[in-house]
This record gives C-alpha cells, structure tokens and sequence, in this order.
C-alpha cells in the first residue's frame, strides 16, 4: 500500500476550527433548544455593500457577452494590481511584484514551497494556526509534542514583552511569520518595532512573511499598515493581504501575495520568479468576478465601504471588550483588530471554551490553539450581527 505523507501523520487531530464546529455540533445534538451564538471562527456576517456588490455583479454579467468574456487570468489583472500597489503601497510596486490570489491563507499554504522541508520556521506566540501546521505539512516541523510541534520556534508575544518577540530568536537564514495587527491577541507593531524586526532580519537572512489580513481594521494612523513602510523590508519580507475581512470577501475569496524584485535567496536567485513559477503551475488565477469586486472596492466609494464595515466590526469589538472587562476579566485588542484575547489565569483553554459554551452558549475559540502562551487566554471574535453580539455579551454575565 502507498505510505502516508509523515507531515499529515505529524499534525494533531484536527484543524483548530473544524474542531470547534465539531464541539458545537455535539453541543447542539445534546441541546437542541439551544440558541447557540458563534464568536469563534473569524468569519464575516455582514453582506456585501453596494458598490463593491454592483463591482462583482458587473464582472459576472460581462463573462456572459462576447465583447466582456474573460478566461484564465494568471497572476491578476493588471488594472487590479496597479490599484493596489496605488492604494495599499503608495505606487511602489509594479504590477510584476503583485500577485493575485485567492485569499491569504491559500498562498500561506503555497508560499513554503520556494523554501522546503530543510527551512527552520519561527512564528508568533500566540499566532494563526496555519503558519505551523503548513510547516508541518511540508515536513518542515516535526510531530506535536504535547504543547507545540518539534522543530517550530515558537516566539512569545505577550504582556510580559509587550507583544513584541525578542528579535535575538530570529531563526538564522529560517523564516518567521509576523501577523500585524496580530490574531489574536489584536497587538500591532509600531513603526519602531517594524524596523528592528526588519533590521534584525536582514542581519541574520531571515526571511519574514509578513501577514496584513487585518490592516484596513488599523485606526491609529501612526500604526504601520504594511511591513514596506520600512524601506528595507523590500530585501527581507513577503506580504500577504486579503479582501476577506475588508471587503466582507471571505466567502468570494480574492487576497494578494507582494514579493519584491530584490528579494533574493543565498544562491542570489529572485524569489519573485520562482513564485511566478509556483503560482503558474499550481494555481490558475483568482475568479475574474472577485477580481471585479476587488477592483470596485478599491475605487473611493469602495474605500469608504471597506471603511464603513470595519468600523461596523470594530464597534462589535468595543462591546464584547466593555462586557468581559465588566465581569473583571482581563483583557487587550479589538482597538485595531476583529478580536478580543481575554485571560482566564490558571485555567485550561479548552476547559474555558466549553464553560462558556454550556453556561451562555456562546462560541469562542480557546487560546491554546494558537499556540503554548494561548494556554488560559480565549479569542473573542467580533463577527455577528450586532443583535446577536449584544446577544451574546448580556449571557456573558452568566459567568460571573
Ligand atoms: N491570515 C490571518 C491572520 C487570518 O486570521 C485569516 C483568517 C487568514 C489569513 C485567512 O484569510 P483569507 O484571505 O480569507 O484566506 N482567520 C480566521 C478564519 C479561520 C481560517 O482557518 O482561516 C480566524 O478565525 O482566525
């Protein structure tokens, strides 16, 4: 019989939230009456607003005329791509060192493989769980070992240094995923901290994948927004950025991968080139219709939309926050971020989430998954319809 991929044999059960799901479901068949509320998955609920809507239907109505048919589209449209570099970086990209994709987390997925199973991975603790299990995936991390995978350096990021990683652990000529505004505890680095982090990378060769999935939610306009706002970022750093929490795309799918023409790999080869060559052979193109949305999203209407929405969820933010603090549980994010990271000292993570879950019904996600420092910490997530979000922060109080 043909042998089983180590990497697969090496990963816990379960991705972090199918396992949820799993949890609920088992909850819901035992409770049926129950009227259960999810402030777990980081998925939106708000329908698309109307210029960005009128974008998608557009492009969906031209593929249905001779003059408007669109096939293939490779790295992107071209149009989109110069859009994007106008609007998130200033104009300093060309079109060639933009590369459309179908959401963040697919190229996440795609992006170990211009490095292998021989690169050493170091990542934020607490951070995005698909940073490890592709790594684990592509047997560049060994098995779980009870409270992380064997071969991942895990760099923590809590109160204790601010949220911000002691630089010395940078893996030498390795990669470190940086997710800013982080999830999920919501910390965003300062142009300071971008700078050392940069700084340190670039005297160790260390490759950063930097992940800006929650950077239209960033207020404080001295906050960095991209890791290219640090000029020499452009020789040590990748970044990957979505529609998915902007623009309500989670569902459209429609995100973006920057690679510089000057970053390079030891042997002085472009990285640029092989990911064109690994996007070209295994990825086909994003939708030409999500293309359309992402297109009308970044005209000013769509701005101001994107602006409306976030703001929508940061107002959710603001009252899942007052409701925990209110019940003295501490708590930090949810200023410049979709999420709220609550403690629980001395408990399980696990054992929390199923507490809230029996005694409010609500869903949360449990902090150890993203991580050994999420061990007592629960992610809130401000998704929801509002209703069902002041819903679910007067059943809080049943935690008290
Ligand atoms: N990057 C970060 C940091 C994320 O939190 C998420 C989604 C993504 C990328 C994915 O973006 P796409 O462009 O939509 O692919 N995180 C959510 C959803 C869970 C998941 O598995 O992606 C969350 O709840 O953390």
């Amino acid at each position: 019989m043909i042998s089983r991929n180590p990497g697969i044999a090496h990963l816990k059960a379960g991705y972090l939230f199918p396992e949820i799901a799993k949890r609920r479901a088992a909850f819901a068949k035992e409770h049926p009456e129950a009227k259960i509320i999810s402030l777990g998955v980081g998925n939106t609920t708000e329908p698309i607003l109307p210029h960005i809507n009128r974008g998608l239907m557009e492009a969906a109505r031209r593929l249905g005329t001779v003059e408007g048919y669109s096939g293939y589209s490779d790295e992107g449209l071209e149009s989109l791509r110069e859009r994007i570099s106008q609007v998130f970086y200033h104009g300093q990209f060309t079109p060639s060192e933009i590369f459309i994709s179908d959401g963040a987390k697919c190229d996440i997925g795609r992006l170990q493989l211009l490095f292998g199973a021989r690169t050493e991975v170091a990542v934020q603790d607490p951070s995005y769980p698909v940073y490890v299990d592709g790594s684990v995936l592509i047997g560049a991390a060994g098995p779980w070992s009870g409270t992380g995978y064997q071969g991942i350096r895990y760099l923590p990021c809590t109160a204790a240094n601010g949220y911000f990683p002691d630089l010395s652990l940078l893996p030498e000529k390795g990669l470190f995923y940086f997710c800013s505004p982080n999830n999920p505890t919501g910390a965003t680095a300062t142009r300071e901290q971008l700078g050392a982090l940069v700084s340190a990378a670039r005297q160790k060769g260390t490759l950063i994948v930097f992940d800006a999935a929650y950077s239209e939610y960033i207020r404080n306009s001295a906050l960095p927004k991209s890791i290219f706002e640090i000029p020499e970022a452009r020789t040590c750093a990748i970044e990957v950025n979505s529609f998915s929490k902007s623009a309500g795309f989670t569902g459209v799918r429609l995100g973006w991968t920057v690679v510089p023409q000057e970053l390079t790999y030891g042997g002085g080869e472009k990285v640029n080139a092989d990911w064109g060559r690994v996007c070209g052979t295994i990825f086909n193109g994003a939708s030409n219709i999500a293309q359309g949305g992402g297109l009308a999203a970044l005209e000013p209407e769509g701005l101001k939309e994107m602006r409306e929405l976030t703001d929508f969820y940061l107002g959710n933010a603001k009252l899942i926050r007052s409701a925990l603090q209110g019940l003295g549980i501490s708590c930090v994010g949810g200023d410049e971020s979709p999420y709220i990271w609550a403690h629980f000292p001395g408990r399980d993570s696990w054992e929390v989430f199923s507490e809230i879950l029996e005694r409010c019904q609500v869903v949360t996600t449990p902090g150890s998954g993203f991580g050994p420092a999420g061990q007592s910490f629960i992610r809130f997530s401000a998704f929801g319809h509002r209703p069902a979000v002041e819903e679910a922060c007067e059943r809080l109080s049943h935690l008290s």
